[in-house]
């Protein structure tokens, strides 16, 4: 039975309402990358970034999951071998859509982290720059995302899993972020067969032994279809 890997980013999420990030009129053509996805831009003005992501949390929490993340869902629900997905998504679309064997790699806008003795919780859809932690009450909360320059979560599980997948498929990802862009060449050195499914090729599609290009509503369900019927 094949072992599958899976990273998604923005773009899955897209028909969902959610906006991707490098699109002509996306989120980094409406704010500075290093004003609100680094360490130091929260440092500089954490109202700011806090305001930044509980306006996401509140488009995540009117976005509804569609059909490439319920395709997902029945894909690990149906296929006999492994199949983890890898999200870059900090919206909570894959679990709503029924995903279980889940990495949030670069965090969650539903949890909350202390920069002082790193306790997570979940976040209130309005934080405020400054909230008290539960656990040490030091006036350290920070939304719990991997911003530039931090380091992504569950690296060494997401590792293990891409050197036992059979499949690697990226769906939805421009391929400009690493660590996440350099997984197909992972992949590919550990013999897996490797497969892009976005709108049109990332900046690593050349990388990729096949590619499926359209809406990922239309192409994810099709793709999961084609796996469930050859039963491999
Ligand atoms: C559709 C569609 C539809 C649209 N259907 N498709 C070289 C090597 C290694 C690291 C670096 C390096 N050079 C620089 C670095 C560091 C840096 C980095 O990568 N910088 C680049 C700018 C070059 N990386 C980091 O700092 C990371 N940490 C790190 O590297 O630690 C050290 C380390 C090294 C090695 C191993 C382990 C650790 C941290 C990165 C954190 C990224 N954070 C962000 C913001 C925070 C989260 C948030 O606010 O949401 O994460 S940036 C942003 O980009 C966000 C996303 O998760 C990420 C990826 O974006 P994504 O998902 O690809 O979205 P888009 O908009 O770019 O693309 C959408 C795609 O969808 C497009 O292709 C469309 O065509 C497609 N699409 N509609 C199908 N309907």
């Amino acid at each position: 039975m094949s072992n599958i890997v899976i990273l998604t980013g923005a773009g899955i999420s897209a028909e969902s309402g959610i906006e991707t990030f490098r699109a002509e009129t996306g989120l980094w053509a409406q704010h500075r990358v290093e004003d609100v996805a680094t360490p130091e831009g929260f440092a500089c003005n954490p109202e700011l970034v806090v305001d930044f992501y509980n306006a996401r949390r509140a488009a995540a929490a009117a976005a509804a999951p569609n059909a490439a993340h319920k395709a997902l869902a029945r894909l690990e629900a149906e296929h006999k071998g492994k199949v983890l997905v890898v999200t870059q998504n900090v919206d909570d679309l894959h679990e709503r859509g029924g995903s279980c064997n889940l990495v949030h790699m670069h965090g969650a806008l539903n949890s909350a982290l202390c920069a002082t003795c790193e306790h997570r919780w979940t976040a209130p859809m309005e934080m405020r720059a400054g909230d008290a932690c539960p656990s040490c009450n030091a006036a350290a909360a920070r939304p719990d995302i991997v911003w530039f320059g931090e380091m992504p979560y569950q690296m060494d599980l997401i590792f293990e899993a891409i050197g036992e997948a059979d499949i690697f498929a990226a769906i939805g990802t421009s391929g400009n972020v690493y660590p996440a862009a350099g997984f197909v060449a992972e992949a590919a050195r550990a013999g897996a067969h490797t497969l892009e499914i976005n709108l049109e090729p990332s900046a690593v599609g050349a990388q990729f032994d096949k590619a499926l290009l359209g809406p990922a509503t239309k192409t994810v369900p099709a793709w999961v279809e084609s796996i469930l019927r050859a039963g491999a």
